[in-house]
């Protein structure tokens, strides 16, 4: 793969409370931790439920990799495949590996859903009375998993010995629990900070926000 023809899909714009969080970001960062050089196709709003980028992503959305032509989407499938190309990404040792793989899927299976749920409340339910209603019951079930997870960490800097894969995608995952919920736990807290102020997030993140800045005023006049 390190020598591959490698092109991550991205946005050319998205509302503010997506930026640097649309999950291009893992991919990217993926990417960037293994050393492995990629071009971005920046795609304009609307174009992801269009025929062309429905046949690599049939549910109109973003991230797809395409690896010399082959396509990818979803972003677990993604971050693995870029991991199991990098040891810098996954242990050599088997049994570490299996953990590692089985946290990818804690953290976009178990721990993603009512984090998603919470978010979906603050920022799409209309009905502003029935998610007040709502979000201390759905606080509650994030809270549930972030006490297992703190529990599982016991204040070690990654989630299985070294850095691996399983802490891209849950640094990604935590960093879009509400501040209220994250800072209360302060090594949960430490955790995104420790991995968020790697210099290969930091460059996936530029990538990610440099055209939203581009394309600001065409989009944001518009609306
Ligand atoms: N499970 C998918 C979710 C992808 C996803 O939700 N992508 C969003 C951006 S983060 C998207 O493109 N949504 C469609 C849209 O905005 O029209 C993955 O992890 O790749």
């Amino acid at each position: 793969m390190k020598d591959s023809n490698l092109t991550v899909t991205a946005y050319d714009w998205v509302p503010h409370f997506a930026q640097g969080h649309v999950r291009d970001l893992r991919v990217r960062w993926a990417l960037e931790e293994a050393g492995f050089s990629y071009n971005v196709e920046v795609m304009p709003q609307g174009t992801q439920k269009k025929p062309p980028h429905l046949k690599r992503q049939p549910f109109g959305q973003i991230p797809t990799l395409e690896i010399d032509g082959r396509s990818m989407f979803e972003s677990g499938a993604i971050v693995w495949r870029i991991a199991e190309a990098s040891s810098a990404l996954l242990p050599g040792d088997g049994a570490a590996r299996d953990q590692v793989l089985s946290w990818v899927f804690a953290g976009l299976n178990t721990i993603e859903p009512p984090i998603a749920m919470l978010a979906t409340l603050e920022l799409f339910v209309t009905d502003k009375d029935a998610a007040a209603r709502l979000r201390p019951e759905i606080a509650a079930m994030v809270a549930g998993v972030l006490n297992r997870f703190v529990a599982a960490l016991a204040d070690a800097p990654h989630i299985v010995g070294d850095f691996s894969v399983a802490d891209i995608v849950l640094t990604t995952v935590l960093r879009d629990v509400p501040a209220d919920l994250l800072n209360e736990r302060p090594s949960l807290h430490a955790y995104v900070e420790r991995h968020t102020s790697r210099p290969a997030f930091k460059t996936a993140l530029a990538g990610q926000m440099k055209p939203f800045v581009e394309n600001a005023a065409k989009y944001e006049d518009a609306t």
